[in-house]
């Protein structure tokens, strides 16, 4: 099939998951054609198979904002008819989802079948905001197929939208060769034997509520030799620093920026910590598990369905500190708990989701459209 895929193309969750997508789809023989403002940071060097196309953004004089969307919609269209695309997959209701009604508009509707796929913050923080709301509706109740990366997701989408229509859950995914023992980088190594490492890694955004991460890890250095690792950046990264300066603890805590490639990291890593106000699914905590390392989380969202309580980790209430403080000791105390817990989060990512067995339930997903476009055309004699 010809696919083209519009997404963010920072270091954002539904970046990766779109970009990791297209490269396996290429893969497994299709063309793919990415669609955004700038390549996508994952994708690296061109793989046979894939092409981008980039939306220019240009300024005018005359206008005051730059009609991005537009500029988006057009391109989506010029790549459609000049790749002859059958499917345009879009990562985001907004601007993604919508752009990509507008492009099939302009394409033709029985040519161009329009995927989109549901992440989270379109939904729960961006799309219920009210200058975005109708649109992130119609994005919804237009597109050919809608997946969402969790169950959460979807019934969270069903009850804020009020959306009654068809639904695909497909999970995200992760390559667990990729995570299967890199060694931990010079960098990243403990600075004592027997330090203990904790590890964070997102947007430093509010939702990620970063005060909780270093609340916990203060916690926890109150008890055992430990250091916090805080991978990437965002607006909330100062508020990391301020506190950890006023808990005493800032010399424990290692800023390392924004990282391409995490798997390297992860590897150095004793636990991770997650204590999200929300999360529509927690690719970074799979991300983890998958290197073999236990989560500590919020029990919201969709993160119960990525980690099992007891299992490959432990969830606890949203802010309740003093629980993910005992559970990380736990866990960073007892090594044979720590051990098995890693071992089962490493066996649960490569089982439940690896790349093989959830990009084929796209294809899926693709090839209903591709049928219903051959029925629609049979049955108009067209
Ligand atoms: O919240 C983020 O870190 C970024 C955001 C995005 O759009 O990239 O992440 C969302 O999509 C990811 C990929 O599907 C999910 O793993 C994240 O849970 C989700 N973020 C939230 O729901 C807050």
């Amino acid at each position: 099939m010809r696919i083209g895929i519009c997404c963010y193309p920072t270091h954002g969750g539904s970046g990766v998951v779109a970009t990791e997508l297209g490269k396996h789809l290429a893969e497994r023989g299709h063309s793919v054609s990415f669609i955004s403002y700038a390549a996508p940071l994952r994708l690296g060097e061109l793989p046979p198979g894939v092409s981008f196309h980039e939306v220019e953004i240009e300024q005018y004089p005359l206008l005051k904002h730059f009609p991005y969307t537009l500029a988006l919609a057009s391109k989506m269209a010029e790549v459609a008819r000049a790749k002859r695309l059958d499917i345009l997959h879009a990562h985001y209701a907004i601007p993604f989802g919508a752009a990509a009604l507008l492009a099939r508009q302009i394409v033709g509707r029985r040519s161009l079948k329009v995927v989109t796929t549901l992440h989270g913050t379109d939904i729960t923080l961006v799309g219920n905001n009210a200058s975005f709301r109708p649109v992130t509706q119609l994005a919804i109740a237009e597109a050919d197929a809608v997946t969402t990366v969790s169950q959460f997701l979807k019934d969270e989408t069903q009850r804020q939208f009020r959306v009654d229509r068809e639904m695909d859950v497909i999970y995200n995914f992760v390559d667990p060769a990729r995570h299967a023992a890199a060694p931990c980088p010079a960098i990243g190594s403990p600075e004592r034997p027997g330090q203990r490492t904790l590890m964070h890694i997102s947007n430093f955004r509010p939702v990620k509520r970063i005060r909780d991460v270093v609340e916990v890890f203060a916690g926890v250095a109150s008890r055992i030799d430990a250091r916090l690792i805080l991978v990437g950046d965002g607006p909330d990264l100062p508020v990391a620093r301020e506190l950890g300066e006023t808990l005493g603890i800032l010399d424990r805590i290692q800023f390392m920026g924004v990282v391409d490639e995490v798997a390297p990291l992860l590897a150095c890593a004793d636990l991770f910590l997650l204590p999200s106000a929300t999360e529509s699914f927690g690719l970074v905590a799979l991300e983890a598990m998958a290197s073999g390392v236990p989560v500590i989380a919020s029990a919201v969202g969709g993160l119960p369905e990525v980690v099992e309580d007891g299992v490959t980790g432990r969830l606890a209430p949203v802010g309740d500190i003093e629980a993910m403080t005992e559970s990380a000791i736990q866990i960073l105390v007892d090594e044979a708990i720590r051990q098995r817990m890693g071992a089962a989060a490493r066996h649960r990512a490569a089982t439940r989701f690896h790349y093989q067995e959830h990009v084929p339930r796209y294809e899926a997903v693709y090839r209903r459209l591709m049928e219903e476009k051959r029925d629609g055309e049979g049955g108009s004699g067209e």
